[in-house]
């Protein structure tokens, strides 16, 4: 099922070249609707986000209330709720870690400087109605944000008739503060513009449908976003000592979640290609979800086998993986020669799903081979900072004739005059 490439410098290029060309192709007609109903709500607020939301979701835009969060939590079993805070409470961990703190320093002119950090006030999270509704994705973002002292955090998710409870569950896990079932681009523009009972906010994160991420796409500069996220993908490095049925297994995880989802292996071993082959077939016999594992391993699957393990490196920078699993006899040693990847997983202990659900880490990654430029969701991106400049008098004094200099040469009289007026015989305050 996984095709086996050698690689011989052509070869593998021609395949990941092939691979690449699967980026998501932007339709001119999404793009046009989704225009359309964002300038709609900026102009007519609400009543548009409720006209669209009948339309698409036959449904009303309402607010979930206390006791329905309540009520949805009670229902969920207790081993799933007692998996759900063991994850929150790793993100929650990993993510005050990461805090970065405020600083404040004495410059070398002697006046204090530094680096005030917030949060931001208010912050968006979609999530999209059916079968990709997860409940890790919502903890996975809304911790993160809680770590960062947003002040609130607002939950949208498509009006169906039946919300999931495990979604809304993990909602009341992670802090979120209001819950409002409203999708679709309508849910996007209404909280770029605010609209009724929807407020604005800072910042959206969260995966949407085409149309969630084209009004994310054209919000952007209104609102902050998170990356528009693409198809899953893993790319496993192995050498002849992996456990082909683990790295089978490892490869299947992210296979099944689309059919557009990518696994490559990359390895110095034949033998383990053909075994770890020969496993994918094994394992897909028994797995659930073999129609859409079988799409995404013909069009987006491969084995590329080698010389080395720093040739499999070069090739996994090349690509850039949302994630990447080295799983050889020593994992750690190959970790400098990584540079692109949104997470790497060391060893055979470390499988993808743990990232997935448990280990801390955010499963918000960058895909699409974007990992060359961004970094997985974290604490940070719910996060901004603010310089703090402050100087007493005998600081200015030494570097007035200076900064005077600069704003003179910049023929900005004003500023050289803000400088100027505190070291003349100005009139004395008490003379106004
Ligand atoms: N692997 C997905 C996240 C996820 N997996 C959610 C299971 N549930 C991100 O690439
Ligand atoms: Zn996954």
């Amino acid at each position: 099922m996984l095709e086996i490439i050698r690689a011989d410098g052509t070869s593998e290029k021609n395949k990941i070249a092939a691979m690449r060309a699967r980026a998501a192709e932007v339709s001119a007609d999404v793009d046009r609707a989704v225009a359309d109903i964002l300038s709609n709500v900026m102009e007519n607020g609400f009543a548009a986000v409720r006209e669209y939301s009948l339309r698409f979701d036959k449904a009303e835009p309402r607010e979930i209330s206390r006791e329905e969060l309540d009520a949805a939590y009670a229902s969920c079993s207790p081993e799933l709720i007692g998996a759900m805070e063991r994850s929150a409470a790793n993100i929650r961990d990993y993510n005050e870690h990461l805090l970065t703190r405020t600083m404040e320093w004495r410059s070398p002119d002697g006046g204090v400087v530094g680096r005030v950090v917030r949060g931001l006030t208010r912050v968006g999270i979609y999530v999209p109605g059916g079968t990709a509704a997860y409940p890790s994705s919502v903890l996975m973002n809304a911790v993160p944000a809680k770590v960062a002292g947003v002040e609130e955090i607002v939950m949208v998710t498509p009006p169906t008739e039946n919300l999931n409870s495990a979604v809304l569950a993990a909602a009341r896990i992670a802090g979120v503060d209001r819950v409002i079932a409203v999708g679709g681009a309508q849910a996007v523009a209404a909280l770029t513009y605010g609209a009724g009972f929807i407020p604005r906010v800072d910042k959206l994160v969260g995966p949407g449908n085409a149309f969630v991420a084209a009004a994310k796409r054209m919000a952007y500069g209104k609102l902050d976003i998170d990356m528009v996220a693409g198809p899953s993908e893993v790319l496993v490095i192995a050498d002849g000592s992996a456990n082909p049925v683990y790295v089978a297994a490892d490869l299947l995880s992210q296979a099944e979640h689309d059919k557009l989802a990518s696994a490559v292996l990359l390895t110095t071993s034949m033998e383990l290609a053909q075994a770890v082959d020969k496993e994918i077939i094994r394992q897909t016999g028994y797995l659930s979800r073999s129609e859409i594992m079988e799409a995404s391993l013909r069009d987006f699957g491969c084995a590329i086998v080698c010389d080395t393990l720093d040739g499999c490196a070069a090739l996994a920078n090349e690509i850039a993986p949302e994630h990447l699993e080295i799983v050889t006899e020593d994992p750690r040693a190959l970790l400098p020669a990584i540079r692109n990847a949104g997470a790497v997983f060391l060893g055979a202990w470390s499988p993808e799903p743990l990232g997935d659900y448990m280990a801390g880490p955010d499963h918000v990654l960058p895909t699409s081979g974007t990992a060359r430029f961004f970094s997985p969701l974290s604490v940070d991106s719910f996060l901004k900072t603010m310089s703090v400049i402050s100087y007493e008098r005998e600081q200015l004094a030494p570097v007035k004739d200076q900064i005077i200099a600069l704003a003179e040469a910049e023929r900005l009289t004003a500023h050289a005059n803000a400088i100027r007026v505190r070291f003349e015989d100005a009139p004395a305050k008490e003379e106004f």
